[in-house]
């Protein structure tokens, strides 16, 4: 048995492991440099679900696969669900999609996580390619605009010492203490900050002439377009002074400069458009298709990789789920009572449902409430193929040890489609198929076959090669009465698996006492959570981390303008002292 595998974690390094002693370590090789997080330090000490249960009784797997039979015979095709999350990321969880898909059911589309800015990224450019973190390391400026690399990217770290680094993010994260320049604006004003800096380089005529009549000839438009903007009442909206406008591109001009965006800055309405801006600058710098230059977001993971699995379905949104126009809901891998937004509605809406399964590693919100507990296998048990959205690797992922409890995923789909009459191919088809898209480079390591190092080096994958620029500003800074909520990811979870977080962040000027319970209320509904103060936070903003219960109470059930993607910071909110 090969005792090396990787994470499955949805996480933007996707680290290779070696798995020896009942222990997990990171490889030597590439970026993991023999370290793992504390969440895969960890990993084998989180308590996962054993035994299947059905309306709170244990029972065995294969009463458990009997049971979810019937749940699926008893009811209409069309009255059956199937939502599966991103707990884990590799490829074999989708062989699920194949057997619900070909046996008439519906799925889900759409997203809780980056969608948004996704869509505006394809806008712009025609698709969504990442700058890898290796071009990364090639960098001599590195500007994170809403990401936070020491929580959820640690493993570029040690790529970006002695680098400039310049932070966009309302919040003094760690790198923003690091930083050459840190501009703390106020939450949600991005595409106003970009559109402004795109100005500013135009004045200067500081941006690159001959990449721009090459690929963004509409730059001259949209400068124009930013002249609507007027400076001095924008920068006050914004909380941002002149002089670092002025730094930032003092610092950026000329030099190769990479953009390391993250979800934050898009978890909003208009998140497309403010990706769009952020890609817009970057592309008036001329940083696309150079080496150690470019827009590093979440990258298209799946790009160049066919389908192996039937998906073809009905599919309803992700975001939005009624579940109760299903009559059995099958949840893999996801953990939606917590993680999608508006919980309130989820939770009403998952208690019409006759049949709720759950298909898991842990115990959870939502596993609490499933009728049909059915424990999973983790990726030690399990043969998969994984590849990451910050990175071209492809990383193999044998199984590297036994246990009894649970079942994998492509076991489950074959229970089901040898009942149910539905062809499949043996796991070890699909996971050739997979393998299949894989190629060695020079240093040795597996990579994603015909994937470009440097994205864009030819012009951009637009109808006419050219990158499209905004040409309106339908956004307006949110001047809503209340507090902005922050609710990035947490240090200790990875959304809503292992350490969860109990508080609310506030800073200290805010007068909430240290450990007491206040209640946290927006339009869409309220929590109760014990204050801790973090004076790193603007005084205007609260930061709630992703995974905290009941976060979710207060975001809302809509989708972005242009995706059907989540927006989870678009409510304000207000914090006051709890009474009994
Ligand atoms: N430890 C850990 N790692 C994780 C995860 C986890 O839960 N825990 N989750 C994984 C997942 S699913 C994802 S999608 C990635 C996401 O990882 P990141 O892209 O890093 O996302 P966030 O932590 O949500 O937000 C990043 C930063 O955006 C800032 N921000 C918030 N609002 C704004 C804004 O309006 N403007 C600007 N400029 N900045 C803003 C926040 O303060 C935060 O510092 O992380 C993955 N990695
Ligand atoms: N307020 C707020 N809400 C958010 C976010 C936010 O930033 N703020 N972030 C959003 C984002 S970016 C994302 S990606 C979503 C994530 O939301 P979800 O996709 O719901 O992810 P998790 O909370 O990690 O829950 C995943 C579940 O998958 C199960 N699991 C793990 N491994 C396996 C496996 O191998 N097989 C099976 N069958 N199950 C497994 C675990 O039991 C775990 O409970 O949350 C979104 N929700
Ligand atoms: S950094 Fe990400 S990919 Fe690497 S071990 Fe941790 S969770 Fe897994
Ligand atoms: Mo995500």
């Amino acid at each position: 048995m090969s005792n090396k595998t990787a994470c499955p974690l949805d996480c933007y390094d996707a680290c290779e492991i070696i798995f020896d002693n009942q222990k997990l370590r990171g490889v030597k090789e590439g970026h993991t440099q023999g370290f793992l997080c504390p969440h895969l330090n960890h990993y084998e000490k989180h308590a996962t679900i054993q035994t299947p249960r059905y309306k709170g009784e244990e029972i065995s797997l294969d009463v458990a696969l009997e049971k979810l039979k019937v749940m699926l015979q008893s009811c209409a095709k069309n009255k059956i669900l199937h939502y599966r999350g991103s707990g884990n990321f590799a490829l074999m969880q989708e062989v699920t999609d194949h057997f619900f898909a070909s046996y008439g059911a519906v799925l889900t589309e759409g997203s809780l996580c980056d969608g948004a800015g996704e869509e505006g990224i394809k806008q712009g450019r025609g698709s969504n390619k990442t700058m890898p973190i290796h071009e990364i390391a090639k960098s001599e400026v590195v500007v994170f605009w809403g990401r936070n690399p020491h929580t959820t990217s640690s493993h570029l770290l040690p790529l970006i010492k002695g680098k400039t680094i310049i932070v966009i993010d309302p919040i003094k994260t760690p790198i923003a203490r690091m930083a050459d320049l840190h501009i703390q604006l106020k939450p949600h004003t991005d595409q106003f900050l970009a559109m402004l800096l795109a100005r500013f380089l135009h004045i200067e005529s500081g941006y690159d002439k001959e990449f721009l009549q090459k690929y963004a000839s509409g730059c001259e438009e949209y400068y124009e377009l930013t002249q609507n903007l007027r400076i001095k009442a924008v920068l006050e909206q914004m909380d941002v002074s002149l002089g670092q406008l002025g730094d930032f591109l003092r610092l950026v001009k000329d030099k190769r400069a990479a953009f390391v965006c993250g979800v934050g800055v898009q978890k909003y309405h208009d998140g497309a458009d403010v990706m769009r801006s952020i890609d817009a600058l970057a592309a008036m710098l001329g940083l696309f298709g150079k080496e150690g230059c470019g827009v590093s977001y979440l990258g298209a993971s799946r790009a160049n990789i066919a389908s192996p699995f039937y998906t073809q379905s009905k599919k309803v949104s992700k975001v939005l789920t009624e579940f109760s126009s299903f009559d059995t809901v099958f949840i893999q891998g996801a953990n939606p009572l917590s993680q999608m937004p508006d919980s309130n509605r989820v939770r009403a809406s998952m208690e019409r449902v006759k049949n709720i399964v759950y298909f898991g590693l842990f115990e959870n919100e939502t596993s609490e409430v499933a009728d049909l507990v059915i424990p999973a296998k983790s990726f030690l048990y399990k043969d998969d193929v994984r590849t990451s959205y910050s990175h071209n690797r492809i990383s193999f992922m044998p199984k590297v040890a036994e246990t009894d409890a649970g079942i994998s995923e492509y076991d489950l789909s074959a229970y089901l489609c040898r009942e149910f009459g539905i062809d499949l191919q043996s796991e070890e088809f699909y996971i050739n198929h997979f393998k299949s898209f894989a190629v060695q480079k020079i240093d040795g390591l597996l990579y994603v076959d015909k994937r470009e190092e440097i994205p864009y080096a030819n012009g951009f994958d637009t109808k006419d090669g050219e990158f499209v620029f905004l040409d309106e500003i339908d956004s307006k800074i949110d001047e809503n009465e209340g507090l902005h909520l922050i609710t990035s990811k947490s240090p200790t979870s990875l959304n809503s698996q292992f350490h969860r977080q109990e508080s609310v962040y506030l800073h200290s000027s805010l007068g909430f006492r240290e450990g007491e319970m206040v209640s946290v209320t927006s339009v869409s509904g309220s929590v109760r959570l014990s204050v801790r103060h973090n004076n790193d936070l603007r005084s205007d903003c609260v930061l709630i981390y992703s995974g905290t219960k009941g976060v979710n109470n207060l975001t809302p059930s809509k989708h972005a303008l242009s995706a059907k993607s989540a927006i989870f910071q678009e409510n304000k909110v207000e914090v006051r002292k709890w009474t009994v």
